[in-house]
């Protein structure tokens, strides 16, 4: 009864996970619909296959139980062998087809109208929207808005290690390799959160190396790119504004910018509008005051051994440093 119980409800957990904004059988552009349909095919053939094969092993240890068969049965044995290895052959041809063909349906159109370069660093996602007036350029960390509806070419670096972009609702999976720039089409066709992980293992800290695709109507992504196209606000707040000056005095400035002050730091992720993304440290902790503050205070508890080491700091100095990344929207 008790095991029933758990076999029902795993089924259930797992029909669940199926759908949701993370997942390869829930796609939502072209790109993952060609690859949920090479799933589904290769799962249906092959389910076939194993059931035919256990039919006839079933049968044969059942004729072989009640001592039927022998010699006399060697021909029609190399025939039904024989066209077993010919649909072998013919089936792993199938596929092979199918796999190429669905590989040239996601391939990338000839020119998509948006690039967008991303950069694996351990463990976070550095996300640059470069455009030929250097003006006009942003960089943002783990969350990249896309236009609905529209082609997106995603190019794919890396700063260190091998990483791998998977946004699984939205594209298949392709590896950032460190001296080689990759390609991936990206394409939502309805509004939302889609969330990705990188999907090969770089280190330490690879579970916590999550990003969020939002794919905005386009009224919305013209909106969020005139804003981060801006400089870091100006804080109005007194405590955000002390927070400023503490920051730029303590090494912070080294190893982050902030458009429009003297920080222009590029080991860690640009801050100019951190305060608006939904998570810090790659999905680690939704943004509040209050994460940025634990985060700060002591990012090795946190995320063992990523590459932003603890800033000795006076409980002031935190207080005001976390009002003043909040406030940079
Ligand atoms: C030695 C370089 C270094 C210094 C110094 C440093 N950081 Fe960082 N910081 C990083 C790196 C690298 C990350 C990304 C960590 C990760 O997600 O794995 C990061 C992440 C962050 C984040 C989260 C950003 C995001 O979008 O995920 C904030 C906020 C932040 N740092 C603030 C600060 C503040 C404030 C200081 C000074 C008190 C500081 N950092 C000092 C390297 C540094
Ligand atoms: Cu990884």
């Amino acid at each position: 009864m008790r095991t029933a119980r758990i076999l029902a409800l795993s089924m259930i957990a797992a029909v669940a996970g199926c759908s949701g904004n993370q997942s390869a059988l829930d796609p939502q552009g072209a790109p993952a619909i060609h690859v949920e349909h090479l799933i589904i095919g290769i799962t249906v053939i092959c389910t076939v296959v194993w059931l035919l094969v256990m039919i006839v092993l079933g049968w044969a240890l059942l004729r072989k139980r009640s001592g039927d068969g022998g010699e006399a049965r060697e021909r029609p044995l190399t025939m039904s062998v024989g066209s077993a290895v010919a649909a072998t052959v013919m089936i792993i041809a199938g596929l092979t087809i199918a796999s190429f063909y669905t590989t040239r349906g996601i391939g990338l159109p000839e020119n998509a109208a948006l690039t967008i370069t991303v950069r694996g660093q351990q463990w976070w996602w550095q996300v640059i929207y470069a455009d030929a007036n250097p003006a006009l350029s942003f960089q943002t960390a783990n969350e990249i808005h896309i236009p609905v509806g529209q082609d997106v070419r995603i190019q794919l670096e890396s700063a260190d290690v091998v990483h791998s972009f998977w946004v699984p609702s939205l594209a298949g999976k392709q590896d950032l390799v460190p001296g080689r720039s990759n390609s991936l089409l990206l394409r939502a066709e309805r509004p939302g959160n889609y969330r990705g992980q990188c999907a090969e293992f770089c280190g330490l800290q690879h579970t916590h190396m999550a990003m969020m695709v939002i794919a905005d109507e386009p009224a919305d992504y013209q909106r969020w790119i005139a804003v981060q196209r801006e400089n870091g606000v100006m804080p109005t707040d007194p405590d955000a504004a002390a927070g400023k000056l503490a920051f730029l005095s303590k090494h912070c400035a080294a190893c982050h910018t902030v458009r429009g002050t003297p920080a222009i730091g590029t080991t860690g992720p640009d801050l100019t509008h951190v305060g608006s993304r939904q998570t810090i440290a790659a999905g680690l902790l939704e943004t509040t005051r209050g994460s940025l503050a634990a985060w700060i205070a002591d990012p090795q508890t946190l995320k063992p051994g990523n590459n932003m080491p603890m800033v000795p700091l006076t409980s002031v100095e935190l207080r005001d440093i976390s009002a003043y990344m909040e406030s940079l929207k």
